[in-house]
């Protein structure tokens, strides 16, 4: 099953929002065949790894880091059609799909067919990897992740705005990466209109533009921004009741969200986002903007990238940034648990959750 997990996280980014699923089928002590789930709409782990193999899988043992689909009316055909038709002498899962459509019905029908299954190995790294699914499957709400580039003291540009370049190239490209994985990038309007950026993917074989969400409550942005030009949905999400003057760009849509405090409600803003199709989050900042969702608990991970560099000036931006009277009601700030740290080229890149 571990083999069968490095398998499936080679299905990072392309196979997202669709869990990462990864197969190992063995016969005689022997791996005769490997396979992953490699992008969206394409096929499953399994008959990848059927179609690898270097004999017959008849009678072999599958190790499958998530339970077989099972129904139709989807992208690709039931998983366990091919297994019914393969016969194999056992089937060891390693976590069950929570998807509605096929939570505990696949193992069902393996068994019910006589093909002996065991579940629960390696039961939370398999979970584990597909964090994102098991939260848009259970709670109907959307991944959220944060990336920022800071110095080693939290600024996220000098005093005048220049943030070229805080990280190194190895991180930037890596940032490419989480783009390429996320089906949606949020950034405020302050980032819009300084920085003007096109927030698309320039990541290889990358097919898919996000769609770009830009927090702008009092539709200050200019609507000849460079995030309009790509071919890509963009949601300009504006307070309840306020009216866009101008001409709308044809790939932009309002979202009208009511205001919770000083700020919109972005648990609002969540929920219908996940109801237009977005699964995989990145918030692209700027500090107020990290601010609002760090603040609110409306994020699942932290992508911190520290950059060996130190940032003086007194009026240069930081990365997260709530109003001074906003109050924490335990200790000085909000804490976090340390997931993961990478180096990457000169820069230390923290994962945090909650
Ligand atoms: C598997 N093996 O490798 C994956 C599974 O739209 P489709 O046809 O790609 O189906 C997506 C659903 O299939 C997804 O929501 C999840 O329940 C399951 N994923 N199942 O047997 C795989 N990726
Ligand atoms: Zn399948």
């Amino acid at each position: 099953m571990s083999k069968a997990l490095k398998e499936a996280l080679k299905g990072d980014p392309f196979a997202y929002p669709n869990p990462l699923v990864g197969c190992v089928i063995v016969k005689k002590g022997k791996i005769i065949g490997k396979g992953y789930h490699g992008f969206f709409g394409g096929p499953h782990a399994e008959p990848s790894a059927v179609k690898n193999c270097s004999e017959s899988a008849k009678g072999a043992d599958f190790y499958i880091t998530m339970e077989p689909c099972s129904s139709i009316n989807k992208k690709t055909p039931p998983c366990t059609d091919l297994l019914l038709q393969i016969k194999p002498k056992k089937v060891f899962i390693g976590s069950l799909d929570p998807n509605p459509a096929h939570n505990g019905k696949g193992v069902e029908i393996l068994r019910k067919a006589g093909i002996k299954t065991e579940t629960g190995i390696l039961s939370k790294e398999c979970e584990n990897i597909n964090s994102s699914f098991f939260k848009n499957m259970k709670e109907n709400m959307p991944y959220v992740i944060l990336k920022f580039a800071q110095s080693l003291n939290g600024k996220i540009a000098d005093n005048k705005g220049n943030s070229r370049w805080i990280s190194c190239e190895e991180s930037r490209f890596f940032s490419q990466k989480l783009r390429a994985g996320c089906d949606c990038i949020i950034a405020g309007a302050k980032t819009i209109i300084k920085d003007n950026p096109l927030l698309t993917v320039r990541y290889p074989k990358a097919v898919k533009q996000p769609s770009v969400c830009i927090i702008d409550g009092c539709g200050k942005i200019p609507l000849n921004a460079s995030v309009f030009k790509a071919d890509r949905k963009v949601f300009i999400v504006v307070k309840k009741g306020f009216s866009f003057k101008g001409k709308i760009p044809k790939n932009a849509r309002i979202l009208e969200i009511p205001l919770k405090g000083d700020f919109l409600n972005n648990k609002i803003l969540l929920k219908k986002l996940y109801k237009e199709g977005i699964r995989r989050i990145l918030v692209e900042g700027g500090g107020e903007t990290h601010g609002q969702f760090v603040f609110s608990g409306l994020f699942d991970e932290i992508y911190a990238f520290i950059s060996p560099i130190i940032i003086g000036q007194k009026n240069s931006p930081s990365s997260v940034v709530w109003p001074d009277n906003y109050k924490i009601k335990k200790g000085l700030g909000i804490e976090l648990k340390l997931k993961e740290e990478k180096n990457i080229g000169k820069d230390k890149l923290l994962i945090f959750g909650k």
